[in-house]
């Protein structure tokens, strides 16, 4: 793919879309082609579906029926969105990923792993991330961050955000065991530092992993 396919992940209230945002305006300052997109969601037909599961529809039908409804919006979201968009050589940065459905499903809904292994290789057909960012901190910080925004935006909580704390830690320790087993793919941020310096943290990052993106950056210093 010309593109390169950066996922975020973590808890509740973890930055993933503040920090999107900040380095989607980094990227474009760069004249880089970006494409911000989520998960579930980001084709018409995904968002029909994450409306669907986030208002608590599918939750009677537990753990493996949601990761089927989130792979049947992966899928829609991969072709309409996510492969056009690489193919035509956009960087492509999406909030959350099949990481999620390896955490929330697998891990925290107790599906096999070799089922969640099996499930993810049918739905992304060898397209994964060239760089996955965890946005790690303790879960209070996180749903007190997500609770004050949802009081300043007048919102509900979602049918993820209903589960209790212990839900919220265990979350945290199965993302930073997706990161200890695919070091490669996986970077764990502190996001448990003010704004600037998770967005810092977030370049490095890119800048070690994915040169090829932010090499414009080192151009002009270079020169100088
Ligand atoms: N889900 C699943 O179960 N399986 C799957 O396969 C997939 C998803 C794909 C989608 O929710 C839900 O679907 C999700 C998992 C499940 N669970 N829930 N709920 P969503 O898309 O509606 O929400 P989210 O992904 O959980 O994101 P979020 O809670 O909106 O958080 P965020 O994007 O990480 O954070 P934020 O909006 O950037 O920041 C939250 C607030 O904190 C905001 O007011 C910021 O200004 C503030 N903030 C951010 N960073 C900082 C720092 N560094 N310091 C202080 N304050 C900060």
């Amino acid at each position: 793919m010309a593109g390169c396919f950066i996922t975020f992940e973590g808890g509740e209230g973890a930055g993933k879309s503040t920090q999107i945002e900040r380095l989607k305006n980094r990227l474009e300052r760069l004249a880089q082609p970006v494409l911000v997109t989520r998960e579930p969601g980001g084709s018409p037909h995904a968002e029909e579906i994450r409306a669907f599961i986030l208002g608590g529809h599918a939750k009677h039908l537990g753990p493996f029926a949601e990761a089927l409804m989130f792979a049947a919006a992966r899928i829609d979201h991969l072709d309409q969105t996510i492969v056009p968009a690489l193919r035509s050589g956009t960087h492509v940065l999406c909030d959350r990923f099949a990481d999620s459905t390896r955490a929330y499903q697998g891990s925290l809904g107790n599906i096999d792993k070799g089922l969640i292994d099996r499930l993810e290789k049918v739905t992304l057909q060898g397209v994964k991330p060239d760089l996955t960012l965890i946005l790690d901190l303790p879960a209070e910080i996180g749903l007190a961050r997500a609770g004050a925004r949802q009081a300043r935006k007048g919102e509900g909580a979602d049918r993820f955000e209903e589960e209790d704390i212990s839900f919220h830690q265990s979350l945290r320790q199965a993302y930073l065991s997706i990161a200890e087993a695919e070091p490669k793919r996986c970077v764990v941020v502190d996001a448990n530092q003010d704004l600037d310096e998770v967005e810092t943290a977030i370049w490095a990052a890119l800048c070690e992993r994915l040169p090829q993106m932010t090499e414009h950056a080192v151009r002009p210093l270079d020169v100088a």
